[in-house]
This record gives C-alpha cells, sequence and structure tokens, in this order.
C-alpha cells in the first residue's frame, strides 16, 4: 500500500546517470543503505539499456528494492513494469495516457509529471497516487526539461490538488531540499545529487534529516 511517506527520499536512477567507475546496482545499494524510501528505474537517452538487457538490469534492480522493503517504480515502459510485476510506473505528460493501463496497475503505484498549473488542469488524477512537481531547478539530467518552477510551485498546486502526495523533482542538492520540504513538498526526488555523490550515505542522510525538519 502505496504512502505519502515513502517519497520521502525518492531516488531516480538509469545506467546513463552513475559515474564510469561505478555500476548502478552498486550505486542503488548503498542508497538502499542509507535509507531511501522509494526507487524509480528510468533508463534514458543514446546510451540506455534496450530489450533484455533493459529487463535483466530491471529484474535485478528490482528483487535488490525489495531486500530493503523499498518499491521500485519503472519510468514510461508500461510494458516493462508489467511484465517484471513491478511496484508501479511514473508517467510524463507527453506519455501514454493513464487511463489506458490504470486498470491494469489498481493495485500499484502510479506517478505523473504535472509542471504547472496549465498541466494540472490536462491531467486526470483519477487513478493518480503521487504526482512529481517540477523541476524545482536547473537540471542536467533530463535534456527536454521545462524551465524551473522553484519550490513556489508546490503550494500553488496544493490548492488544486488537496491531499494528493506531491514530490518536488529537478535539480535538487542537500541545499535546497529544506525548501521543498518547507513548500509543502512530501518528498524530492533526486538524481545527480545521489547518483553522483562520493559520499551516498552522507546525501541521503542528509536528505532524510531536511524531511525529519520538515514534519
Ligand atoms: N524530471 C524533471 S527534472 C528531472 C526529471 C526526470 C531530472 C532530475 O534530475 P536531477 O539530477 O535530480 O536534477
Ligand atoms: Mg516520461
Amino acid at each position: 500500500m502505496f504512502k505519502a511517506t515513502d517519497l520521502k527520499v525518492y531516488f531516480i536512477c538509469g545506467t546513463q546517470d552513475v559515474k564510469s567507475n561505478r555500476t548502478i546496482h552498486d550505486v542503488l545499494q548503498e542508497a538502499l543503505e542509507a535509507g531511501i524510501t522509494l526507487f524509480q528505474f528510468r533508463e534514458k537517452g543514446p546510451t540506455s539499456l534496450q530489450g533484455e538487457e533493459k529487463r535483466h538490469l530491471a529484474e535485478d534492480l528490482l528483487a535488490l528494492c525489495h531486500q530493503y522493503d523499498v518499491p521500485f517504480i519503472v519510468n514510461d515502459d508500461i510494458e516493462l513494469a508489467k511484465a517484471i510485476d513491478a511496484d508501479g510506473v511514473h508517467v510524463g505528460q507527453d506519455d501514454v495516457a493513464v487511463a489506458e493501463f490504470a486498470s491494469e496497475f489498481e493495485d500499484k503505484i502510479i506517478g505523473l509529471s504535472v509542471g504547472n498549473v496549465d498541466e494540472y488542469h490536462h491531467s486526470d488524477l483519477t487513478y493518480i497516487d503521487y504526482i512529481g512537481v517540477g523541476p524545482m531547478y536547473a537540471t542536467q539530467s533530463k535534456d527536454d526539461a521545462n524551465a524551473p518552477v522553484g519550490p513556489e510551485m508546490i503550494p500553488t498546486l496544493r490548492e488544486y490538488v488537496g491531499d494528493l502526495p506531491i514530490v518536488a523533482i529537478g535539480g535538487i542538492t542537500t541545499s535546497n531540499a529544506q525548501d521543498c520540504f518547507k513548500a509543502g513538498a512530501d518528498g524530492v526526488s533526486v538524481i545527480s545529487a545521489i547518483a553522483q555523490s562520493d559520499d551516498i550515505k552522507g546525501t541521503v542522510a542528509h536528505f532524510l534529516q531536511s524531511a525529519k525538519e520538515s514534519q
């Protein structure tokens, strides 16, 4: 059963996001040891794995997450999520419409990116468990990212979505995470701040502390 606290420190990663001297398995294991609360497998871009290779890696990372009782979500790839019995999916505004797969994910987590009020008005939130709001700040991890909206977008969208859990995304670091929590985010989702960290344990601990202080 999904709960808003699962969003607290939400790590997103694909093979393209880790340093060349590290494997995604080891980076994820370190992040899980450190206490991340949710993981999204986001395999994107020119170097991304495809087909069987992608599926095998996803199965490996799913099993790893479950050793730590952390849910494993797949970005965009509904077929992969179904094939490996993942805990959920995350889709963007331009991805397949949620209504098309919602019936097959009734007991799973479904996340949707909602960047602003206009996107909110174009979104059907009927089946949605949480929304990802951002980019909060400039990001290097998404080629087609929109302009940053800043943490102010969190209370703005909160007016519309009520209690629906919100996770902040985009350019979040240990220095600005607190501002996202203060603005009312239930969690922070991060790629590079964890994937590229030389001290994953310390970085995740910092995010967990920011979440705690905002309670
Ligand atoms: N969606 C909006 S910004 C972003 C995604 C997937 C990238 C976030 O990566 P980082 O490295 O935490 O800025
Ligand atoms: Mg997408």
